[in-house]
């Protein structure tokens, strides 16, 4: 995995963050990546081109001639998927689509069936294994089901896996596997495992994954796999993900947690303290955004890690504001997300999304800080209930430090 470079925000995490370090709008201005961090409207949208990566992969297909991206299939005049029986298993499907009979899936097809099909919603990639969202958009693409079902599926069919160009080398492979039924039926309110194409209304560019990536709503970003390049049906009863290694929990849905955004590490005294930051909506949905802010020198509650007894405040969760998405205009909108009359969120926050959260200005005595953020599940489980094992995504609660001077 490719270490991406240190943001404003985690140097401020570990409490280190000074004058020197870039403000959001800053990396914006000399052209560094800004991740998601929202500084206005309700909804954190992030631009393609600021996503943090998470990669692998010698070389990166998308950094190649253009030659060679054709020669691959990386672009999508040339673009193909494979779709098959998994060699190694006793699944049955009637119209494999395979590059050697000239069956195999092409964009132009892809597109075609997305005249009738398409479908996006708002979703947020995280990293199990970074405190911080990737990035958040509006992702289009074709739900797996219907490319699926022309396969004609027929038994011994329990998952499905998929993979990414990997320069044909087995030790680059980066594979995933989803149960059949997730794929082919979505619970009550959740969204389609699909295969993506746009995001905020323009074609997915190599380094976002394109041409096509696999976009899983409620799941950690291994999931969503790019540079797709073929999927197999098999009858294996268990998934045996890439991600397994390195002791990642692979069946992970997205937890709820509260970040903070670019915050001071010092003020003066009867200066006003703003605190904001990003919330991410996980499976559990999210109800209420909280801070506590408390003495340095003070000794912590006795015998509460999780700070459950702690005099937390509750913060705003801003509401919706849509204005600035240029890709919500011809989107076709998800119903699960969006009422189809007004075109907007159903509710805010929404699962499986990033959301902003503000606190009402407060003013402190001179002294040194402590500050914490947590969330509050629809649940009403406190962060990180119910599961703060970080394999499985980190969701710790947030420390930030200030010194108010006098
Ligand atoms: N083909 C391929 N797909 C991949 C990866 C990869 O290395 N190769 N990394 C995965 C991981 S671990 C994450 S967290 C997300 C990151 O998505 P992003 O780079 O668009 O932010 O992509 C996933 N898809
Ligand atoms: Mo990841």
């Amino acid at each position: 995995m490719k270490a991406r470079a240190l943001s404003r925000r985690d140097l401020f995490k570990l409490g280190t963050a000074g004058a020197a370090v870039l403000t959001h709008a800053e990396a914006q201005a000399a052209g560094k990546k800004a991740g998601p961090v929202c500084e206005e409207g309700g909804c954190c949208i992030t631009p393609s081109g600021d996503f943090y990566n998470v990669e692998r992969g010698k070389p990166l297909p998308y950094q190649q001639p253009i030659e060679k991206l054709r020669e691959i299939g990386m672009v999508r005049e040339t673009w193909q998927l494979e779709i098959m029986a998994d060699p190694a298993s006793n699944s049955k499907i009637e119209r494999p689509m395979l590059r050697s009979d000239g069956t195999a899936l092409t964009f132009e097809r892809l597109m075609e069936i997305a005249k009738t099909k398409a479908v996006s919603y708002l979703k947020v990639i995280t990293c199990n294994n970074l405190a911080d969202p990737l990035g958040h958009g509006l992702w289009e693409g074709v739900p797996l089901r219907d490319v699926l079902w022309e396969c004609g599926p027929v038994e011994n069919l329990r998952h499905v896996w998929y993979h990414g160009h990997h320069n044909e080398d087995p030790k680059q492979i980066f594979k995933c596997y989803l149960p059949m039924n997730r794929v082919f039926e979505d619970p009550p309110g959740e969204l389609p495992v699909m295969l993506c194409y746009k995001l905020n209304g323009e074609f997915l560019t190599g380094e976002r994954g394109g041409p096509v990536r696999m976009i899983v709503p409620e799941a950690y970003g291994f999931k969503s796999v790019k540079w797709l390049q073929r999927i197999g049906f098999t009858n294996a009863h268990q998934s045996d993900d890439t991600y397994a290694n390195g002791n990642n929990d692979i069946n992970s849905w997205l937890k709820t947690f509260a970040r903070f955004g670019d915050l001071p590490d010092k003020l003066r005294a009867g200066e006003e303290l703003s605190l904001h930051g990003n919330a991410q909506v996980g499976i559990s949905g999210l109800k209420k955004v909280q801070y506590w802010v408390r003495d340095a020198g003070a000794p912590l509650p006795a015998n509460d890690p999780h700070f459950t007894t702690a005099p937390w405040q509750d913060a705003q969760i801003v509401p919706f504001d849509g204005s600035g998405i240029s890709g919500f205009k011809g989107a076709p909108l998800h119903p699960v997300q969006f009422d189809a009359a007004t075109r907007t969120p159903r509710q805010w926050p929404l699962r499986h999304t990033l959301c902003r959260w503000v606190a009402a200005p407060i003013k402190l005595a001179a002294g040194k800080y402590e500050i914490r953020c947590r969330t509050l599940d629809e649940n009403g489980n406190a962060q990180p209930m119910p599961r703060p094992f970080p394999k499985s995504g980190r969701n710790n609660i947030q420390k930030a430090l200030l010194e108010v001077i006098a």
